[in-house]
């Protein structure tokens, strides 16, 4: 039977931190839904739809992962998905309490449900997302932090001093 995990996430937008997550999540499973959020009361720079296909172009090697959007709460959609784990990455102990708070109330949710977690690679440590839009919007360098393939996009939208 086939074992499937979710990626969830903002991903607004994806990093090289996300993709570490997702390419060791391909070692475990057989299927790999990255889930993007999608909450129009969260300001995001990046519509669920923008965020989606920056994923999806940046995991075109990656045969086992489908890019899927969802709403409402991640325990029913993954309910839905006859998912059996969550996979979230950690960076910092800061990133602990709400880790830890979300997998259980996900598992109360959802009993079937476990949340793995992946530690992060030494050099994507700092690395998130609004990092990568602080960095953007004073045109600074982003190719340490985000695939080559959505660079552009990203300074497109960010960078204060474009058009
Ligand atoms: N290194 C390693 N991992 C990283 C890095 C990095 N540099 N950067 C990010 N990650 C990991 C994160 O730890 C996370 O696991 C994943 O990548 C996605 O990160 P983000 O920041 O894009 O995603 P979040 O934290 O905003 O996602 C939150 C959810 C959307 C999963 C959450 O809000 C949710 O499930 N919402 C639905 C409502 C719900 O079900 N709520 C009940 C649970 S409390």
């Amino acid at each position: 039977e086939e074992r499937v995990a979710i990626c969830p996430g903002s991903f607004d937008p994806v990093t090289l931190g996300h993709l570490d997550i997702i390419r060791r999540s391909c070692k475990l499973f057989d299927k790999v839904i990255v889930a993007v959020l999608d909450n129009p009361e969260k300001k995001t720079a990046f519509t669920a739809e923008e965020r989606m296909d920056m994923l999806h172009r940046c995991t075109l090697n990656l045969p086992q992962v489908e890019i899927d959007s969802f709403h409402g709460l991640l325990a029913e959609y993954a309910r839905q998905k006859q998912a059996v784990a969550v996979v979230r990455g950690l960076r910092a102990l800061s990133d602990f309490e709400y880790e830890f708070q979300m997998s259980l109330t996900n598992r109360n949710l959802n009993p079937n449900l476990e949340t793995i977690f992946f530690n992060t690679q030494a050099e994507n440590m700092f690395l998130s997302s609004s990092v990568v839009k602080q960095i953007a919007v004073f045109g600074g360098d982003i190719s340490k932090c985000v695939p080559q393939c959505i660079m552009q996009d990203i300074n497109d939208r960010i960078y204060a001093g474009g058009n």
